[in-house]
């Protein structure tokens, strides 16, 4: 009998899905997160509201130990979060990136938005506002991600995010100096699927208001003051009410260069399909790095969706979460790569 539930439950699409307003999309199987949003959503509440009690239930659960406190300890040890809201209305947008000791990064970013006329705030500063804003300062660290990072240390901190240096850092640990030349290296480590899976949500509520949010603790092993994609606005995510939104996960360091947020948005303000604009930023980025981890979702402001995903061996088919008026519960959905 279960296996009829779990066919009912899982679409796999490929092309954009009928538009049914209010919608809840969201990056990987998050079914959570989703549930959260669309509950937030039919208590009354705005889209905005939706996208970061959403985003929040993700740093919650831990979602994939990639969202959240206690993963991808960066090479000091230290859990540090990247997030970010955007109100598709207004194009007000609150971000935080290496944020420390604060579990609840969507909700700092959202109070940049609420109570600064800044949009990014970073690190300790970051910290210290959220402080003061009334969140609760504590220890990101966990003894899973101490235990990765013991582990990486006894194994002469390999992977690492570190080229044209010395000591060799395909061997040794730091610190390290510049040497430029000496090892031409792929980059390594090549940011995969099993240490990377940030939430990225977009909210369309039935007038066609647009709001995004993501949340993420980044790279494992990242080095110190690394930040990633999704805190960017045009890279991780991007919300226009009048056209739609879009968020991205993957390799931030590479994604965050194409703003294929931004990018899959325009796109669809010329009425382009949700599916082929998030095609066309995956092609765009795979022209010049064609094994690049990565996937973006898209929804225009009628309510179709779509996906899309650079074809790799560790990434095949890229799994996300729908919730709209015409099912019973969240979707997950499967979209084969490109
Ligand atoms: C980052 N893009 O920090 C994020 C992580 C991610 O799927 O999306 N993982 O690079």
């Amino acid at each position: 009998m279960s296996w009829v539930v779990d066919i009912c439950f899982l679409l796999v699409v490929s092309s954009s899905t009928l538009s049914a307003l209010p919608l809840v999309i969201n990056t990987w199987a998050f079914r959570k997160a989703t549930d959260k949003a669309w509950q937030t959503l039919h208590s009354g509440s705005s889209a905005l509201d939706a996208v970061e009690k959403g985003c929040q239930q993700c740093e919650i659960d831990q979602c994939d130990g990639s969202v959240g406190y206690g993963g991808s300890p960066d090479e000091r040890g230290e859990t540090t979060l990247d997030a970010m809201i955007m109100n598709g209305d207004t194009m007000e947008v609150g971000s935080v990136a290496d944020l420390r000791r604060i579990k609840n990064a969507i909700g700092v970013a959202r109070a940049v938005m609420e109570y600064s006329r800044h949009t990014l705030l970073v690190g300790e500063s970051a910290s210290l506002f959220a402080q003061n804003m009334g969140f609760i300062s504590e220890d990101l660290e966990t003894n899973t991600s101490l235990s990765i990072f013991a582990n990486w240390l006894n194994k002469n901190c390999q992977p690492n995010f570190w080229q044209n240096v010395s000591p060799d850092p395909l061997e040794s640990c730091g610190p390290y100096k510049p040497a430029p030349g000496v090892q031409k290296r792929e980059r390594l480590p090549k940011i995969i699927i099993q240490n990377h899976d940030t939430i990225g949500m977009i909210v369309v509520d039935s007038f066609g208001h647009v709001a995004v949010g993501t949340s993420t603790n980044g790279a494992t092993h990242k080095i110190a003051g690394r930040v990633g994609d999704s805190p960017i606005p045009g890279a991780g995510a991007y919300a226009d009410s009048t056209a739609g939104g879009a968020a991205a996960t993957g390799d931030g360091d590479i994604m965050m260069r194409f703003l294929p947020s931004y990018q899959a948005v325009e796109y669809m303000r010329t009425g382009m399909d949700p599916s082929l604009a998030c095609g066309k930023v995956i092609s765009r980025i795979k022209k010049y790095f064609p094994s690049f981890f990565g996937a973006i979702i898209c929804a225009n402001s009628t309510g179709s969706y779509g996906a899309s995903c650079n074809r790799i061996p560790q990434l095949t088919q890229f799994s996300f979460m729908v919730y709209n008026s015409s099912v019973d519960g969240p979707v997950q959905n499967v979209v084969t790569c490109i």
